[in-house]
C-alpha cells in the first residue's frame, strides 16, 4: 500500500496551521502538524488533530440523500437530485419568482474560496435577495463599523501584534479561539512576548478567562462595552491626551465625537459596566501615553446590543491616540487578490443597498440577518421566503431562537441543503448534497491574507480524494444554477441573451482556481505575468507548498488607499453612530431577569459540528452553565445539579458550574451543544442543551445597523430544578 505525507493547512479556524497529511492508499491516516510551515512551525490544537476523525467519520454524509415522506432519507443519484432540485426550483421561481429563493451560508465556508465565491456567482446571477449567514451571529457589525470610518466594508485593521506595546483587547479569548478576525498562529506566544518586551496586554471581559487569566483582567458587566470605551474616550478628550497633530492629518469629526461622548464620564458609566472610575481613567491615560497602542476586539464585543457601536469606538481610541495605521498600532493588511473588496468596488455588495422585507434591515454584503429568516418564511407576501439552501451552516443551533426556525424550515417549499453530515438544521431537508472536507479540496484562504498579522499566503492540493460521492460546493452550485438558466456572476435573466451566453459559459468551463490564478498574478504581490520577478502565481505557489511569507509585518502608511471617503479621511462622527450614541441611556438591570447570559468557546468544540470526534469528547464533558457561587446561593442552585437559565425569550435547563470565573450577575454557557435528530450519534449521546432557545429574534433585538443578533448579555434568571 503506497503510503504518502502530504502538506497542506488546517481550515476549521483562523490561524490555518500548518498541517502534513499522512495518506495510506487514498485514506487519510494521520494528522500532524507542519515543522516547516514559516508561521505555524509544528504548532497545531487538537481540534486541527482531531480532523482525521471527522474525515474518516462513519457518521458522514456521502452521497446525495433525499427525504422520504416518513421523513427518514434514501440514498440517490447526483443526477436524480439535482434533476428533481431543479424541476422544483422552476415552479417556485415560475410561481413567486427568483426573489422566492434563499441561502444560508454558515461558518466553514469561509474557509473555502470556491464556495464563498460561488455563492456570490450565484446571488449575482439570481438576483437572489434572501442572503443570510453566520455573520450576523459574528462579525458583520466590524463590517459596518468600517464602511462608516473608513468607507469600505472590507477595510478590517488587526493589531499588529508583533510589534505593539499595549493591547488592549475586549470580549475575545484567543488563548481557547487561537484568534479570530485576525489570522496569527502560534498566538498565545506573541500575546505572552508583548508582556515580555515590557509591554502590557489589557483583557477586557466579564469572565475570568483562559486568556484573562494570563495577562491583566479587567472584569466589565456582560454588554457593558459601550459605555466603557465611551468614557475611556470622554477622559481622553478631557484629559487632552488624543494626538491632535496626526488626527488633523488623518480624520474628520473630532470635535463632534468628543461632544458625543463627553457625557459618558467614567464616575457615571461605573455603575453600568462594573469598573471602577479610577480603573477607566487609568486605562485610558496608558493607553495614550503608550509608545504604540492596539486594540482589539471579538465576539464578545459582537453580540451585544450595540455591536456595530462598541467595533466603532474601539477603532476610534485608536485613531484618536493615534495608533492607527503605524507600527504596533491598528494595521490594514493586503489581500493577495481582494475578492469581496473587488466585488464592492464594482458595485456589486456594499452596505444598505436594500431592505430585508421582515424589520426593514440593511443590507450588509449583500446579506440580512439571519434571525429574521424564521419570519421571512413564516410571513405570507410578496418576496416570501419559500426555497432555502444551507451550506456549511447549521442555525437551528446558531441562530437565536432555534425553534422557531426549526418550525418555519419545516413550511418551506424547498430545503436543499450541502454538509459533511446531517446536523440539527438538514434533517428537515428535502435533500443532503454531500460536500468535500477540506481536506479533499484544493484551496488558497485569500481573504484571511489581509488579516495575517505576518502577510502569508499558501496554497494546497487536496490531500485525498473525495470519499464517497462528495462534491465540490462550487461544482454543486453551478450544476444547480445551471437547471435553472442561471450563469453564475452574469446577472442576465431567462431571455435569448441569457441563453447565448449560458450555452457560451458551457463551452468554456469557467473554474474557481483558473479565476484566482489570473486574479492573484494582477494583484498587489503577483508576477504580472512575469513582467514582475518573483511575483505570486499558482506556479509559485506550488513550487513552495509550506507558503510564502509575503512581507515580515503589515505595510503601513496606506491609510489614504484604504479609506474610501471622500478626501480620504476617517469618519470619526457619521450620523449613524452619533445617533446611536444620542440615545445610549444609562441601562436599567431587568428586575425578573436580573442575571445577564454570555457565551464562550471551550477549547475541544468547534461551534456546533466538532461534537461527534471521539478524542475530543472524551472525558467527563458536559454542556454545563457556569455560574458564581454567590448568584447560585441566592438561588439556591448547587454545583453539579441541574438548573434553569430563562429570559424573556425561553429558557434551558442544564447542570451548574459554581465558580468564580464568572464575575456575580453573569452565567456563561458555550452554544453549539444539544444535537438530535442529526446523524452525529457521539454528538446525539453527548446531551447538552440549544442555548439559542433562550436568545430572541423579536425585531428590537436584533441590532439595527449591522442586523447583530443578541447573543451576549442577555438579560436571564437561575432556577434550581427539581
Ligand atoms: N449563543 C451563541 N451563538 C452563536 C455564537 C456565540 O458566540 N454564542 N457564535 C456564532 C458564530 S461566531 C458562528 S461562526 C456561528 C456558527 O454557526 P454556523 O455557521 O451556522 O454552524 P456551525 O456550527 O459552524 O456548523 C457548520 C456546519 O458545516 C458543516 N461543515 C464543516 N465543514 C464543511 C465544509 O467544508 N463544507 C460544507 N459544505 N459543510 C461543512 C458541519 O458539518 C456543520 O454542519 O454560531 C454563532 N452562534
Ligand atoms: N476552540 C474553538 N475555537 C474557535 C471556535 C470554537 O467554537 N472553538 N469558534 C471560532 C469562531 S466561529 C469564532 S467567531 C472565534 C471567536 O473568537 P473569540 O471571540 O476570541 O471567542 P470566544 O472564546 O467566544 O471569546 C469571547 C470572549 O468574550 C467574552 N464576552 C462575552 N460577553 C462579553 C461582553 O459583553 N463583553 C466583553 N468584553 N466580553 C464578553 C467571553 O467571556 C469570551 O471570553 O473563535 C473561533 N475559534
Ligand atoms: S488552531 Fe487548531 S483548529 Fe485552528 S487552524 Fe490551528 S490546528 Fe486548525
Ligand atoms: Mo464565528
Amino acid at each position: 500500500m503506497p503510503i504518502e505525507e502530504k502538506v497542506t493547512f488546517c481550515r476549521i479556524c483562523e490561524p490555518l496551521c500548518g498541517l502534513i497529511a499522512t495518506v495510506e492508499d487514498g485514506r487519510l491516516v494521520k494528522i500532524r502538524p507542519d515543522g516547516e510551515h514559516p508561521l505555524s512551525r509544528g504548532n497545531a490544537c487538537p481540534k486541527g488533530i482531531a480532523f482525521t476523525e471527522v474525515q474518516n467519520d462513519p457518521d458522514r454524509v456521502l452521497y446525495p440523500q433525499r427525504r422520504k415522506p416518513d421523513g427518514t432519507f434514501e440514498r440517490v443519484s447526483w443526477d436524480s437530485a439535482l434533476d428533481d432540485i431543479g424541476a422544483r426550483l422552476r415552479a417556485i421561481i415560475a410561481e413567486h419568482g427568483r426573489e422566492s429563493l434563499g441561502w444560508y451560508f454558515g461558518n466553514p465556508s469561509s474557509f473555502s474560496y470556491s464556495h464563498t465565491m460561488w455563492i456570490l456567482g450565484f446571488a449575482l446571477g439570481t438576483g437572489m435577495r434572501h442572503l443570510y449567514s453566520a455573520g450576523s451571529q459574528d462579525i458583520n457589525n466590524r463590517f459596518v463599523a468600517s464602511h462608516l470610518l473608513y468607507g469600505s466594508l472590507t477595510a478590517l485593521p488587526i493589531p499588529d501584534l508583533d510589534r505593539t506595546d499595549f493591547l488592549l483587547m475586549v470580549g475575545a479569548n484567543p488563548i481557547v479561539s487561537h484568534g479570530s478576525g485576525v489570522t496569527a498562529p502560534r498566538i498565545r506566544e506573541k500575546l505572552t512576548a508583548i508582556t515580555k518586551r515590557g509591554g502590557r496586554v489589557v483583557v477586557v471581559d466579564p469572565r475570568r478567562s483562559e486568556t484573562a487569566k494570563l495577562f491583566e483582567h479587567v472584569s466589565v458587566r456582560p454588554d457593558g462595552d459601550a459605555w466603557l470605551l465611551a468614557s475611556m474616550l470622554s477622559v481622553i478628550f478631557a484629559e487632552q491626551l488624543f494626538d491632535a497633530k496626526t488626527l488633523a492629518v488623518q480624520a474628520d469629526g473630532v470635535d463632534k465625537l468628543r461632544r458625543a461622548v463627553a457625557r459618558f464620564t467614567p464616575e457615571l458609566t461605573e455603575s453600568i459596566t462594573g469598573v471602577p472610575a479610577g480603573e477607566v481613567r487609568d486605562l485610558a491615560r496608558s493607553l495614550a501615553a503608550a509608545s504604540s497602542a492596539a486594540v482589539y476586539g471579538r465576539t464578545g464585543t459582537c453580540l451585544g446590543r450595540q455591536g456595530t457601536l462598541v467595533a466603532f469606538l474601539l477603532d476610534a481610541l485608536a485613531v484618536v491616540t493615534g495608533n492607527i495605521d503605524r507600527p504596533g498600532g491598528l494595521v490594514f493588511g493586503e489581500e493577495p487578490f481582494a475578492g469581496l473588496a473587488t466585488a464592492q468596488n464594482l458595485g456589486l455588495v456594499g452596505y444598505d443597498r436594500r431592505r430585508s422585507r421582515i424589520g426593514n434591515f440593511p443590507d450588509v454584503l449583500g446579506s440580512f440577518p439571519a434571525a429574521v429568516m424564521a419570519k421571512e418564511i413564516t410571513t405570507a407576501g410578496k418576496g416570501q421566503l419559500r426555497a432555502l439552501f444551507t451550506s456549511a451552516g447549521n442555525p437551528v443551533l446558531s441562530v437565536p431562537n432555534g425553534r422557531e426556525l426549526d418550525a418555519a424550515l419545516g413550511k418551506l417549499d424547498l430545503l436543499v441543503s450541502i454538509d459533511l453530515y446531517m446536523n440539527d438544521t438538514n434533517s428537515k431537508a428535502d435533500y443532503i448534497l454531500p460536500a468535500t472536507t477540506f481536506l479533499e479540496r484544493e484551496d488558497i484562504p485569500l481573504p484571511f491574507s489581509a488579516l495575517s498579522t505576518t502577510p502569508f499566503i499558501q496554497h494546497t492540493e487536496a490531500v485525498v480524494a473525495p470519499y464517497g460521492e462528495a462534491r465540490q460546493e462550487w461544482q454543486i452550485i453551478d450544476d444547480i444554477a445551471r437547471r435553472i438558466g442561471v450563469i453564475p456572476f452574469v446577472a442576465t435573466p431567462t431571455n435569448r441573451i441569457g441563453g447565448l451566453l449560458s450555452r457560451a459559459r458551457r463551452m468554456v468551463p469557467t473554474n474557481p482556481l483558473t479565476m484566482i490564478d489570473v486574479a492573484m498574478r494582477l494583484g498587489p504581490f503577483g508576477d504580472r505575468f512575469g513582467a514582475r520577478r518573483g511575483g505570486l502565481s499558482m506556479a509559485k505557489l506550488r513550487a513552495n507548498p509550506h507558503g510564502v511569507v509575503l512581507r515580515e509585518h503589515v505595510e503601513t502608511g496606506v491609510l489614504r488607499r484604504v479609506v474610501r471617503h471622500k478626501r480620504k479621511r476617517v469618519q470619526l462622527a457619521p450620523a449613524e453612530i452619533l445617533d446611536v450614541l444620542a440615545k445610549l441611556g444609562l441601562r436599567k438591570d431587568s428586575k425578573e431577569f436580573p442575571l445577564r447570559l454570555i457565551g464562550l468557546r471551550e477549547l475541544k468544540s468547534h461551534n456546533s459540528w466538532m461534537h461527534n470526534s471521539p478524542s475530543l469528547m472524551r472525558g467527563d464533558r458536559e454542556h454545563t452553565a457556569r455560574i458564581n457561587p454567590a448568584d447560585a446561593a441566592a438561588a439556591g442552585i448547587e454545583d453539579g445539579k441541574p438548573c434553569r437559565v430563562a429570559s424573556e425569550a425561553g429558557s434551558v435547563e442544564l447542570p451548574a458550574t459554581l465558580t468564580e470565573e464568572v464575575g456575580e450577575g453573569t452565567v456563561a454557557v458555550p452554544h453549539g451543544w444539544g444535537h438530535s435528530g442529526g446523524g452525529w450519534r457521539i454528538a446525539n449521546a453527548a446531551g447538552g442543551v440549544n442555548v439559542n432557545e433562550v436568545m430572541s429574534t423579536a425585531i428590537v433585538d436584533v441590532e439595527r445597523l449591522a442586523g447583530m443578533s443578541h447573543l451576549n448579555g442577555v438579560p436571564v434568571r437561575i432556577e434550581p430544578v427539581a
